[in-house]
């Protein structure tokens, strides 16, 4: 794992590794409507919470979700075996060029955060969502993410990590950053 890059007065901190080794209050995962689990950071994260997460996000589509998770909606489990407390579930939209999806994407982050406050947790780390399976452009996604954090994170005790996968998608990130006028702390 690479050294964090931090912006926001230390508030935003960007690390390059595998989100289920990271010892947060909880972790969000870029889920799909089912929560039955799938590939990408969602498979990573049931593999490592073990069989325990499958069964409470049954629950959670019996008593809360019969119909799926919606896009931009979040669900709260515990961790189980994970080093992270809890997991925060949600749903990025499928990129599609001709519709712009980006307050379903924002929507993900200011609800995840949201939820974390409600529960009193202090620390919570995100994938970058949708920027697999689903599509949606790297550099759009970070625009979106850069710009609720600095919408969210003055007002909030919130920590915030952003895990990318890829040494390349942190660089990604920092030159929309720098773009947009953050410049990183000192
Ligand atoms: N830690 C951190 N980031 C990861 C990890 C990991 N262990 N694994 C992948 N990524 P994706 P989506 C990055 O496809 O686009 C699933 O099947 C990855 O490089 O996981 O929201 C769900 O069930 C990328 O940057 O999520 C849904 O059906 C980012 O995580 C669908 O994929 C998101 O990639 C959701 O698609």
């Amino acid at each position: 794992m690479t050294t964090a890059m931090t912006w926001m007065s230390g508030k935003l901190r960007v690390i390059q590794g595998d989100i289920t080794t990271l010892e947060m209050d909880a972790i969000v995962n870029a889920a799909n409507h089912s929560l039955m689990g799938g590939g990408g950071v969602d498979g990573a994260i049931h593999r490592a919470a073990g069989a325990e997460l499958k069964t409470a996000c049954q629950a959670l589509r019996r008593e809360q979700w019969p119909d799926g998770l919606p896009d931009g909606e979040v669900a709260l489990t515990p961790g189980f075996n994970l080093p992270a407390r809890h997991v925060i579930h949600t749903v990025g939209p499928v990129y599609a060029k001709t519709i712009d999806k980006s307050e379903l994407l924002a929507n993900c982050y200011r609800k995840s955060l949201a939820l974390a406050e409600q529960q009193g947790l202090h620390t919570i780390a995100f994938p970058a969502i949708s920027t697999g399976v689903y599509g949606y452009p790297f550099d759009q996604a970070c625009d979106i993410v850069i710009r609720v954090m600095a919408e969210k994170l003055p007002h909030s005790a919130l920590t915030v990590t952003l895990c990318f996968f890829s040494q390349k998608d942190m660089e990604a990130f920092r030159h929309v950053a720098s773009r947009l006028g953050y410049q990183r702390d000192r």
